[in-house]
């Protein structure tokens, strides 16, 4: 937990720092690929250092020694060496006290303490499926019901999804994906258009699964969608089971998040957008 926190601000300062963006991404790329999450402490220190000692700033052409060898490396790793997409929302009100991290680009790792166990095991879901790393730490009033911690959790995670996407410039900006659990069969199709909407077709048969009150999954959605300027329609074609149906909902909607986030080779870094803006007016 320590250790993924300290990556998720990594992924962060790599952001605010304005370093570099080349040296910032492929720096951490660097440390990702040696160290595979550990010694994240070290690796955060290490790309301050970096960022205070180079003075790189987006678009500069100076270029120091370390920053050269940390790329030279890098290359060596991945050749793909895009800026970090990552970003954290810190959100609190008198209901509750949430941080939220996501990095677009991750691995598929997740740490969910939101007091809401179902959706912790379906936060499990969007990192896995949507290969992005989450973070969520959340403190609300669940002694009413868990109603405000789940709303302000999709609140925050809305937008430090649309500042992880920044200009949304070069992305496939849609995803679809039909995900199966069982007997369940879910369609998701979303749109990183910045207008938000959702529809939501969801026949869920029981009121509660666990503890969880299945009315929270539309909320989710609606309240994801109203800050990340996303167009989300979700569709259930068959399905008896709610734990099947909500579960393929989260696993359909990483996928079609992911294909939709990923940079898409052929767009060369423009807007897909005709009208040539994505980000919400
Ligand atoms: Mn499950």
């Amino acid at each position: 937990m320590q250790d993924l926190r300290a990556s998720m601000a990594l992924d962060a300062v790599a952001q605010r720092s304005g370093v570099c963006s080349t040296s910032a991404a492929c720096h951490t790329q660097n440390l990702r690929g040696v160290d595979q999450w550990r010694g994240s402490r070290a690796s955060l220190a290490a790309l301050q250092r970096l960022s205070r000692s180079t003075g790189h700033r987006k678009g500069g052409s100076k270029r120091s020694m370390s920053c050269t060898k940390a790329q030279a490396t890098a290359t060596a790793l991945s050749t793909e060496r895009q800026p970090v997409r990552a970003a954290t929302v810190k959100r609190e009100t008198k209901e509750t006290k949430v941080e939220v991290s996501i990095n677009l680009d991750g691995t598929g790792v997740c740490s969910s303490s939101s007091q809401i166990p179902f959706l912790d095991h379906m936060m499990d879901q969007l990192a896995s499926h949507g290969l992005f790393n989450v973070m969520i730490q959340a403190e609300g009033d669940t002694w009413i019901d868990d109603h405000h911690t789940n709303e302000d959790i999709a609140l925050a995670l809305g937008s430090a999804l649309s500042q992880a996407l920044g200009d949304r410039k070069g992305i496939h900006r849609f995803g679809d994906f039909t995900a199966p659990l069982d007997e369940a069969l879910v369609h998701v199709v979303l749109d990183l258009s910045g207008r938000p909407h959702l529809s939501f077709d969801l026949d869920i048969p029981s009121g509660r699964i666990g503890t969880f009150d299945t009315q929270l999954v539309e909320h989710f959605f609606q309240s994801l969608a109203n800050t990340s300027g996303m167009t989300l329609h979700i569709r259930q074609l068959a399905g008896k089971n709610s734990h099947h149906i909500v579960e393929a909902t989260f696993k359909a909607f990483a996928r079609a998040l992911r294909r939709a986030t990923e940079h898409d080779e052929r767009r060369a870094g423009q807007i897909a957008s005709s009208k040539g803006v994505l980000t919400q007016q």
